[in-house]
């Protein structure tokens, strides 16, 4: 059984690119209400008149810096006027900075990895969860990574966040049971979207080839799934998604096939 969308009310943080993106573009051809928020405010407006276009019943922006207690409390607060619940939260702001070893590592990347893929997570989920408390089978859906689970080298401090933030899905799936709000986490692989650029700092030929010689997910494929699982009926939690694309074996058994 299919529980529908149509007139949910869909929360998605990082909403300017990527995964959120695709993922407000997939909620919005449901029917359902699509609320985005980012830090690149411009971005914002293009994808909520594409929202609007794919059938959204409505479609809001709002400037987010997950990395800021102000700008949280600021969102939540605007988004509170727009409506008194909160159906699904997709805690999808994050990304990787850098992949220099332990030994060189910056304190600027670990920080902003730190601030952007967990305590943000913690300080959206805490300004949101009063929208969501009240309505058993609301659902809190957390973008984690394949390297939440494995860990590799360069990746001391991603690897690490993207635990720790597996770990936040987990707890707070112990501490919401009694309300009925759903927590799930969707860990993707090797997916073709802006975050190889921002790893390698705008180095488009160091991020291309992360992706060479494979068909790589796409957004659109990690919002497909956030769609399936948050349209999943009120008793059922997908607790938790591992998904790579075919060639991706695991971290590092990546079948590429490059021409000579
Ligand atoms: C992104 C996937 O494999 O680059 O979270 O860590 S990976």
């Amino acid at each position: 059984m299919k529980a529908d969308l149509k007139g949910k009310w869909v929360f998605i943080t990082g909403g300017s690119s990527g995964f959120g993106a695709a993922g407000a573009k997939a909620f919005a051809a449901e029917g359902a209400h699509v609320v985005i928020a980012a830090r690149r405010t411009e971005r914002l407006q293009q994808v909520a008149d594409e929202c609007t276009a794919a059938g959204a019943a409505s479609a809001h922006y709002h400037a987010l810096d997950v990395a800021s207690t102000a700008s949280v409390e600021a969102c939540v607060s605007w988004l509170r006027n727009l409506t008194p619940r909160l159906d699904v939260l997709i805690n999808n702001a994050g990304g990787a900075h850098g992949v220099d070893t332990v030994a060189d590592g910056k304190d600027a990347d670990w920080e902003a990895m730190v601030q952007s893929n967990f305590i943000g997570v913690l300080r959206v989920t805490r300004a949101a969860l009063p929208l969501m408390t009240g309505q058993p089978g609301s659902l809190i859906l957390n973008v984690g990574s394949i390297a939440g689970h494995v860990a590799y080298e360069g990746g001391a401090a991603y690897c690490g966040v993207k635990a720790a933030a597996l770990q936040v899905t987990r707890a707070l799936r112990l501490e919401l049971c009694t309300v009925g709000v759903r927590v799930c986490t969707l860990d993707p692989g090797l997916a073709e979207t802006e975050f190889a650029l921002v790893r390698f700092k705008g180095d488009s030929v160091k991020a291309a080839k992360v992706y060479e010689g494979i068909q790589a997910l796409t957004a659109e494929d990690i919002a497909d799934t956030m769609v399936w699982m948050a349209s999943r009926p009120p008793h059922v939690c997908i607790d938790e998604v591992l998904m790579k694309c075919t060639a991706q074996a695991a971290v590092h058994k990546i079948h590429r096939v490059i021409a000579k």
